[in-house]
């Protein structure tokens, strides 16, 4: 039975205690987990306090770098180990974990290693009273030891999303992957261990949340800052046990995405955009749209072509070409997103598809499927209009006017994403403009450069992360007062 462990300074840990992993997609046993409690925890904060101040924060930043460029390169030639990694953890279609969740595991060290190369210092030159002036200038400097709490969906790209800045800013970290999903952090210590990143810089606690490794690390006093991916009341927990220390939070939270799809819109873009959105990764992506408004006189249009190809999408293994569609992340997960199904039906929504359970091959039985579905009919107060879900679902309404969409897009506690499906240009900046969201998306879905700023509005988040944005969380922004 393969054993995944913890990665403490440089080194491979085990445990006396140990969980099971099981696949998505076959509920096979495939691993156990080696969960790390307090004395752990305690080992891996003080590895990576004492790195602090070893080599790592002493390095110039073109060094440090070179190292986070060696990074990247050798998640790039252990690429197919980190697929499977990552299929096996979560289940999803090959192609779509080869093109959109490893990848960017490389791209988020490799852009935040040119990011730090580029940051413009402030300076001011000032009078003083004796006249002879002084000048003043501005440092970074790391934070200290960072907690990465991660969530289970795109596990590699949401972890290394935060290991890239923290650790181009010179920080070192401890990380908590989901417990769901261990195995790509695993992984990624053998990739420092390979390319020389010092030891205790980067490390691994593998378990659960509450009473337990991820509280272990957040209530931790030796570490500096949080920075958490993963549901808003988990959010809210971290952000108590921050208060204690008064330790800085940056928090990406969950989400219930609107789309807003006008009658003038290239009609072929936001059906495929609307699938990717709504179902790509199993609608298990925080950025997916789960509410979908479309103006009147496209409504019929849009239901019947979603509909239409939405029946095209079979679920399958992940490594079946033909699949179009993973499982959902667990059992418990789907008895979740479910329970959604029958509310939906309770509420008094048109099932337009799906709905249920489909039928897989005996060899898949054993994993956590759910059918594509599509609602209509629904008010905005119902459940599954207002609550994340995070599934592969959405209701679709009609609407009349854009003051009417902008309103009711809004009228919702998140605020993370939307897409804006149309072809009027001023009618794209107006509604962008109005969205309450921290990401707007027009004719596209998921498009991403890692410069800009990226994170929620409303309880979909705290603070913004991408790009020159990452630094205001990763460093310590320092004035140096130089009296001439
Ligand atoms: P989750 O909140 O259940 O868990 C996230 C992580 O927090 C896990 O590692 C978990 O073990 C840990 N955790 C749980 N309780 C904790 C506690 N009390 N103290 C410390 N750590 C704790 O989230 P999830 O189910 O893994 O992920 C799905 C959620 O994440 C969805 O709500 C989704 O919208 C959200 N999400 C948001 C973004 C974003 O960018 N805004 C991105 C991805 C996922
Ligand atoms: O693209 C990113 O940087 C990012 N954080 C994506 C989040 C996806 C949520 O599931």
């Amino acid at each position: 039975m393969k054993e995944i462990l913890n990665f403490i300074n440089g080194e491979y840990v085990s445990t006396g205690n140990w969980f099971d992993k099981f696949t998505p997609y076959d509920g096979r046993l495939i691993a156990r987990v080696a969960e790390a409690g307090r004395a752990e925890v305690d080992a891996a904060v003080r590895a990576a306090r004492e790195a602090l101040h070893g080599p790592w924060s002493k390095l110039a930043v073109a060094d440090r770098s070179e190292l986070l460029y060696a990074v990247a390169d050798e998640i790039n030639r252990r690429f197919d180990d980190f697929v499977e990694a990552e299929i096996t953890d979560m289940g999803q279609p090959e192609h779509f974990v080869r093109h959109v969740d490893v990848p960017r595991g490389a791209a988020n060290f490799k852009v935040f290693a040119d990011v730090v190369k580029n940051v413009p210092n402030e300076f001011f030159e000032m009078a003083t009273p004796d006249g002879r002036g002084a000048l003043n200038y501005s440092l970074r400097r790391p934070v200290g030891v960072v907690a990465v709490i991660c969530p289970w969906n795109l596990p590699f790209l949401l972890m290394t999303w935060k290991l890239g800045p923290a650790m181009a800013c010179g920080n070192t970290v401890v990380v908590k992957p989901s417990e769901e999903t261990p195995q790509a952090a695993a992984l990624l210590g053998e990739v420092m261990n390979k390319v020389g990143i010092p030891k205790g810089v980067f490390n691994v606690v593998q378990g659960f949340g509450p009473d337990a490794a991820g509280e272990f690390l957040t209530t931790h006093p030796q570490v500096a800052a949080i920075t958490f991916t993963g549901e808003t009341r988990t959010g809210a927990a971290i952000m108590k046990a921050a208060a204690d220390g008064a330790r800085p939070v940056s928090l990406e939270m969950g989400g219930k995405n609107a789309a807003i799809v006008f009658a003038d819109c290239d009609m072929d873009e936001a059906i495929a955009g609307t699938i990717r959105s709504t179902f790509a990764n199993c609608g298990q992506v925080c950025l997916g749209t789960e509410r979908i408004y479309v103006e009147r006189p496209a409504f019929e249009e849009f239901v019947t072509r979603l509909k239409n190809a939405v029946e095209k999408m079979k679920p399958g293994a992940p490594t079946d070409p033909e699949s179009g569609m993973g499982p959902l992340i667990s059992q418990e997960h789907r008895n979740k997103v479910l329970s959604y199904y029958q509310k939906a039906v309770e509420e008094g929504a048109t099932v337009v598809t799906g709905g249920g359970i489909p039928e897989m091959p005996d060899a898949l039985k054993g994993g956590s499927w759910v059918q594509p579905t599509i609602w209509t009919g629904l008010p905005d107060t119902a459940a599954v209009v207002r609550d994340e879900i995070f599934g592969p679902c959405c209701h679709i309404a009609p609407f009349d006017t854009e003051e009417e969409v902008i309103r009711r897009a809004n009228d919702n506690p998140y605020g993370l994403a939307c897409a804006i499906w149309t072809s009027k240009l001023q009618r794209a900046h107006r509604v962008a403009a109005a969205i309450e969201a921290g990401i707007v998306w027009v004719n596209s879905w998921f498009l991403r450069d890692l410069r800009t700023p990226f994170g929620g509005a409303k309880q979909s988040g705290i603070g913004r992360e991408g790009g020159v944005h990452s630094l205001e969380f990763y460093t310590e922004l320092k004035n140096v007062c130089i009296k001439l």
